[in-house]
């Protein structure tokens, strides 16, 4: 295998095993979810209204998605009692949401597919028992250059242990022009931390630039996998509203096992 993009009709093993280590840029798994499906659950999710919410709550300059229903380890990871707090809630009204509005839950789509093909255990990750949140929307117009990576992102957490990570994200609806997942094969490492203009984000691309890389443009109803270690980011896109996407993070424990966190 080259480090590519590749297209699969179902999730199998290899693949997976190659995207956890590396040997494959990407995993485009088309048709995950039916287009009538993705419309209905865009309306839906559009009805709830609260939208950009966190608009505003970022640095100045960090081009920060529109707005998401969920949250992030990411953005909590100084303070893990007020994660796992934050956490319980969100988990409740994620699940209330999508049971009121009849949607199927992308989330237990896809770790139904993913555990289908893994051989070891594949669940939502815990710390002391109390789950992560994971499966978060997202209305991106625009994401700068990050990696995202557990032992980094989570000393003294449970994802800390992972030895390696994918992020998946299924796409409601894309937009007319940009919204590209560009990946680099340029896995975090702890000397990139200097090109990092803000904390572990807008990574500066000279730092990466003669790496490979792939541009992914999602289709609807599109499952895409990508290694998350790698450096990636999604470029602008023409009109804003118009990318809404669900996904998560996986990561590989010692064990073999998969734990999912957003
Ligand atoms: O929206 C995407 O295509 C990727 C967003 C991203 O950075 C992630 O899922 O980690
Ligand atoms: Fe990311």
């Amino acid at each position: 295998v080259s480090w590519n993009v590749i297209e699969v009709d179902r999730l199998s093993a290899s693949t997976v095993r190659d995207l956890l280590d590396n040997r494959v840029a990407a995993i485009r798994r088309p048709g995950f979810l039916d287009a009538e499906t993705c419309a209905r659950s865009r309306t839906a999710l559009f009805a709830l209204g609260d939208w950009g919410h966190y608009e505003g709550a970022v640095p100045e300059g960090a081009a920060p998605p529109l707005g998401r229903l969920g949250i992030t380890q990411y953005e909590h990871h100084g303070d893990k009692a007020m994660y796992f707090q934050s956490a319980r809630a969100a988990i409740a009204s994620r699940r209330q949401r999508l049971q009121a509005a009849d949607l199927p839950d992308p989330l237990h789509l896809f770790i139904d597919e993913l555990a289908a093909c893994w051989p070891s255990r594949v669940g939502v990750a815990e710390d002391d028992g109390q789950p992560y949140f994971a499966g978060v929307f997202r209305l991106t117009s625009e994401t700068l250059f990050h990696a995202d990576w557990g032992p980094r992102d989570g000393p003294g957490w449970d994802i800390e242990r992972v030895q390696a990570q994918l992020g998946w994200n299924l796409y409601y609806s894309v937009p007319e022009a940009g919204g590209d997942l560009i990946v680099h094969d340029y896995p975090w490492r702890q000397e990139v931390e200097v090109h990092a203009r803000l904390p572990f984000y807008d990574y500066d691309p000279a730092a990466f630039a003669d790496t490979d890389r792939v541009a992914v443009r999602p289709n609807v109803g599109e499952l895409v996998l990508f290694n998350a270690r790698n450096m990636h980011a999604v470029s602008r896109t023409s009109g804003a509203g118009d990318r809404l996407s669900v996904g998560s993070f996986v990561g590989e424990t010692d064990d073999g096992s998969l734990i999912i966190w957003s």
